[in-house]
């Protein structure tokens, strides 16, 4: 018999239902305090809600910053340095708990379950801990939930590694801790270890089996005698979960030897639910519980709805093949997927309403270990929770209308949703992603076009690596009414980039009334800072019609609007007809647009305030003749506002004023605040 899967539940009696609320009441103590008066302060990627009023996800959960909270622990940051704790938080803040310390918050709404993101020490030798957090309402009620870092931590260079001990994983290459190739110097240079520490935080969800309500306190205590030294807490999300969903005409999964305890492995029932369902026209159902599942299930012109992704979990322990698959996968593990786009790809799926929690602890990119995978064409996919698998939804297509709605997606060794190669006239909508290891959300034209699709009213946190939201490459896309929060390293909060073998733009590609909020990161190869856009020219020209409008970018570290080749490139590739109107740009670490490329845009009403350094860094391709830089700036009108220097769209700058400085000093921008 299998191993039973860690968090399975042992309830032989209970209705599943209650079952799986992962959490064991202990004794009451009837030494609680009061509940406090502090108030809620509830913020969307720790901003005031109001400043970002209709923009990202509303997936029905409040959430607080622990840095706002009560505690009797430690305010770390707030700090943007890649490799340190702070960068990694929501904010850029958070709050460190020794054994003993407690941090609480105080319910806005009514709430029967919780998610706690938070990040506890490696072991020694690398591969995670365990460690305890008592979990009590208004003094009473504890429960313990255990915290693992099992599935945080990475170290070193591309492709990273567990061991916090080793030294570059890629000694030819430059390094820029010693600003050398290692290999080729002499002495040899030593590193730090551990070096680049990273992916230092993760979540997990518990369901409190009652409601609380407002004004009730949810105290979060470090035990004493904790294993982990240190217990650092980012937020608190809380929300009411609706009851969970029962579909009687559906096939159950339950009546083809499913095991909603997760002891034995599902795999096989569920796919003889699925092929029952399939000859008789009706939906497959998953009741809650833990379902054990080790690989793929193969998905094609099917519906698979679960009770909610609070109850139904589909878990899997990564397994490792004995010889490496077609598609160069060497292991396997728990996901849904289509069938390979080169036989034909699948049709009318529909997923919704369940878990998938993976076993994804390493990056391998030839691996197939996604939530969600293949092809899947004029299909669905709603209201899932993935968690600890490499990518969220990864497609490869080509594949058309597929629409992706209210998903969250957290804790992923990479990207959050890849529309990779030829996915057509596809959405992502309403989405909550946080914790990436790569891309959060991204379209890649990885040879074939993706077009018409979009990307609207999503969320995207802390990506680790990369950007919040990435276009490579394409023809007539969308990035709209987004909220993208805290890119950590190479990469930003909105990239538009040839890059990766992708095809060049073409068509209208709108970015269109997103806020970005302390975005822009140290490019560590190019020594500056990064745009909270960035548009990068690297193996194509950008010629696209590039409309960038309504977007506000707030609290930049370093730039708000970054056009850039690459040095080796600079004279081969240009960035022209990008036009940005309607922008609110407040706080700038540096400038407000840098021009590292030659090319071309437009510029009305482009409001900005808290401006760090001169308005506009206009490098253009670097030749710096008479004749000014080779990137023209055209004023359109209505560009107000300024910053240290004066107005940051002076006319002494237009249109090709040669400004170069690329690495000023950069200025911490303020909180944002209301434009009155
Ligand atoms: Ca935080």
């Amino acid at each position: 018999m299998p191993t039973p899967l860690k968090g399975t539940l042992k309830g032989t009696t209970a209705a599943v239902a209650a079952a799986v609320s992962f959490s064991t009441l202990t004794a009451a103590t009837a030494a609680g305090a009061a509940p406090h008066s502090a108030p809620a302060r509830v913020t969307r990627a720790a901003l005031d809600p109001s400043l970002v009023s209709g923009r990202g996800a509303d997936l029905g959960f409040s959430e607080q910053e622990a840095e706002n909270a009560v505690t009797n622990g430690t305010v770390i940051g707030p700090g943007t340095d890649a490799y340190t704790l702070p960068a990694e938080a929501s904010g850029r803040s958070a709050v460190s708990l020794k054994p003993g310390q407690y941090v609480e918050f105080t319910l806005p709404a009514d709430a029967n379950a919780i998610t706690v993101r938070y990040s506890i020490p490696d072991a020694p030798t690398g591969g995670g801990i365990t460690a305890p957090l008592d979990v009590a309402v208004n003094g009473r009620d504890h429960r313990n939930m255990t915290l693992t870092s099992q599935y945080a931590w990475l170290y070193n260079e591309y492709p990273f590694s567990n061991d916090p001990a080793a030294g570059p994983l890629h000694p030819d290459w430059w390094t820029t801790e010693c600003a050398c190739v290692p290999n080729a110097t002499t002495p040899a240079p030593t590193f730090a270890t551990p070096f680049r520490p990273n992916h230092s935080f993760d979540e997990q969800r518990l369901l409190l089996g009652r409601t609380y309500h407002a004004g009730d306190v949810v105290r979060l205590t470090a035990p004493a005698g904790s294993t982990a030294a240190t217990t650092t807490i980012d937020l608190l999300d809380s929300q009411q979960v609706a009851a969970p969903k029962v579909d009687l005409r559906a096939a159950n999964v339950l009546l083809f030897g499913a095991d909603p305890f997760g002891y034995r492995d599902s795999a096989d029932a569920i796919d003889k639910a699925i092929a029952f369902a399939r000859k008789a026209h009706v939906p497959v159902y998953i009741p809650p519980g833990v379902y054990q599942v080790n690989r793929h299930i193969i998905v094609d012109n099917v519906t698979i709805e679960g009770a909610g992704s609070w109850y139904t979990v589909i878990k899997g322990h990564q397994v490792t093949l004995s010889t490496p698959a077609p598609d160069g996968s060497v292991h396997t593990g728990v996901g849904f997927y289509g069938k390979d786009a080169s036989a034909g790809g699948s049709h009318n799926v529909h997923l919704s309403g369940f878990a998938i929690e993976g076993d994804v602890r390493e990056r391998i990119d030839t691996d197939q270990v996604n939530g969600i995978g293949g092809a899947l064409s004029d299909s669905t996919i709603d209201g899932l929770y993935i968690h600890h698998t490499k990518v969220g939804i990864w497609l490869d297509g080509p594949m058309t209308n597929l629409n992706i709605t209210n998903n969250q997606i957290a804790d992923q060794i990479a990207d959050g949703i890849n529309f990779h190669t030829g996915v057509t006239n596809s959405a992502v909508r309403n989405n909550f992603i946080r914790n990436t290891g790569d891309d959060g959300l991204a379209m890649w034209s990885e040879k074939t076009a993706d077009a018409n699709d979009v990307f609207d009213h999503n969320t995207v946190q802390t990506p680790v690596l990369a950007n919040g939201i990435a276009l490579y490459g394409g023809t007539d896309l969308t990035v709209s009414n987004n909220l993208v929060a805290d890119p950590i390293r190479e990469g930003s909060a909105l990239q538009i980039g040839t890059r990766f073998g992708a095809v060049p733009f073409s068509g209208t590609i709108k970015v269109a009334n997103n806020t970005t909020v302390r975005a822009g990161t140290f490019e560590l190869n190019w020594k500056i800072g990064l745009g909270a856009i960035w548009i990068y020219a690297l193996e194509h020209s950008i010629d696209a019609d590039i409309e960038v409008t309504g977007d506000n970018f707030l609290a930049n570290t370093y730039n708000a609007i970054m056009m850039v080749s690459d040095f080796s490139v600079k004279d081969l590739y240009s960035i022209t007809n990008v036009h940005f109107s309607d922008i609110k740009v407040d706080g700038t670490g540096t400038s407000v647009v840098s021009a590292r490329a030659a090319g071309n845009a437009t510029f009305q009403n482009v409001q900005a305030r808290n401006v760090g350094a001169v308005g506009v860094n206009n490098c253009g391709s670097f030749h710096f003749t008479p004749a000014g830089s080779e990137f023209t700036l055209t004023d359109l009108g209505g560009n107000t506002g300024s910053g240290t220097t004066g107005p940051w769209f002076a006319s002494w700058e237009l249109p090709n004023t040669i400004t170069c400085d690329d690495r000023p000093p950069v200025v911490a921008p303020p909180a944002p605040s209301p434009w009155s």
